[in-house]
């Protein structure tokens, strides 16, 4: 389905005095508005095909109808999401879950809605019904040569899937770890994913990436070989030019300052990107800027002044990805909130007064830093955020459209109401 021009214009003008007035209000304080506009125009969030469906957990899942059956779908799904907010104009794509049949067709579907490929993903956490060998004890780190060569040959496989689409960048998580103490030995573990990453990193077209992605625990629940960010950095350091640390927001321990490892990470040159999520407890994959806000204001703020300080460019330098899911929201408005959480994180970020900041800090002046820091998080930057969208041909409040014009209603007559989007 798609959303017609006229629809949104209604939309918009219904609303737009209310707009006006808290825009107006917000832009009076606001140096430079059109260059914070514009730089929020340009900022794009890849949606991951996994999170268009009801993601479900061990003990169940919960489908809300109206998913997506395939890839045709799934890309139509965020041009619905495109449209409304104009800030997700990427996908990124899971093999073997989205296998491309006609690649020409899926890319030129995706330009329809103005959407282009991202990262691809490799999996060698679960076993496809056609492999010859198990990832029961791993992949790319395995003991048996045989299933290390499998993972490899998966991994140069998407690769392939994502030149054909015009993806530049393949991310790479793996679930290789030990439950048990004595079950690894670390260093030989260490050693066989570096000698296969080394393998996967040959493969790698000229201007592509490799995202290293890391997690502390799960699914195994002793040690994990890729667990931290000094272990990705490690193998980032070693690849090459092309090897990055891929930063989730959900796969640190409990209360880690992820906005410190995202400055030094940057500082190296080494930080690939993000997978947005939020959570209370552990990889949780709720809806970025649910439950912490402002870890998420701090992480921005690192982010926009590393950047600026290499001279980089906010919108493509880095990867910028959601990945998130789970049992109870209807899927595309949980996308739109986590959408719309990360542009109001990027903006107060943008509105940081870092010259100020920079000399509290050389003053040692600490209770003036974080007036500076809090000043920004507490600027209500929702008019900045919707006069952004408003001006790219978005609508200026994407949940209350989405809801209006009963979107799922008219998806789940489309689809019916038993379908289930293919992914975990
Ligand atoms: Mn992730």
């Amino acid at each position: 389905m798609n959303i017609e021009k006229f629809q949104a214009a209604a939309f918009n003008d219904f609303h737009i005095q209310a707009h006006e007035r808290n825009f107006e209000h917000v832009a009076a304080n606001v140096p430079d508005i059109q260059n914070l506009i514009q730089k929020l125009q340009d900022f794009q969030v890849a949606i991951p095909s996994w999170a268009l469906g009801t993601g479900g957990t061990r003990f169940g899942r919960f489908s809300g109808g109206g998913e997506p059956r395939n890839l045709e779908e799934k890309i139509s799904d965020i041009g619905i999401l495109h449209a409304l907010n104009r800030s997700s104009g990427a996908i990124s794509l899971h093999i073997p879950w989205d296998i491309p049949e006609n690649a020409a067709s899926i890319k030129a579907l995706a330009a329809q809605y103005d959407i282009r490929f991202d990262a691809v993903n490799s999996n060698t956490f679960q076993d496809q019904a056609d492999q010859a060998h198990s990832y029961k004890f791993g992949s790319l780190h395995h003991v048996d040569k045989a299933v290390r060569k499998q993972a490899i040959e998966h991994n140069i496989e998407v690769i392939r899937y994502g030149v054909e689409l015009g993806s530049n960048a393949l991310s790479l998580w793996l679930a290789d770890g030990s439950c048990f103490p004595g079950q690894l030995n670390f260093r030989g573990a260490f050693k066989r994913t570096l000698d296969s990453l080394q393998e996967i990193y040959a493969a790698l077209p000229d201007a592509w990436k490799l995202y290293i992605e890391y997690k502390a625990f799960e699914p195994n629940f002793y040690s994990t070989t890729i667990g931290d960010w000094g272990q990705s950095l490690l193998f980032a350091n070693k690849l090459g030019p092309k090897a990055y640390t891929l930063v989730d927001l959900g796969h640190h321990l409990p209360n880690a300052n992820i906005e410190q490892i995202v400055s030094l990470l940057l500082m190296e040159g080494k930080l690939a990107g993000f997978h947005f999520n939020d959570s209370k407890y552990g990889d949780d994959d709720l809806t970025v800027g649910s439950i912490n806000p402002y870890q998420l204001f701090l992480i921005f703020n690192e982010l926009v002044e590393g950047m600026n300080a290499r001279g980089m460019n906010h919108a493509t330098d880095l990867g910028w990805m959601i990945d998130a899911s789970h049992n109870v929201k209807d899927p595309l408005e949980d996308l739109l909130q986590s959408v719309e959480a990360i542009m109001i994180a990027y903006a107060q970020a943008l509105l940081v007064d870092t010259k100020a900041l920079q000399t509290a800090q050389q003053n040692n002046d600490v209770v003036a830093a974080q007036e500076i820091l809090q000043a920004a998080y507490r600027m209500d930057v929702r008019p900045l955020v919707a006069q952004a969208r408003l001006q790219a041909g978005g609508v200026l409040q994407p949940v209350a459209f989405y809801r209006e014009f009963k979107i799922r209603e008219q998806l789940i007559k489309e689809r019916g109401l038993k379908t289930v989007a293919t992914g975990l």
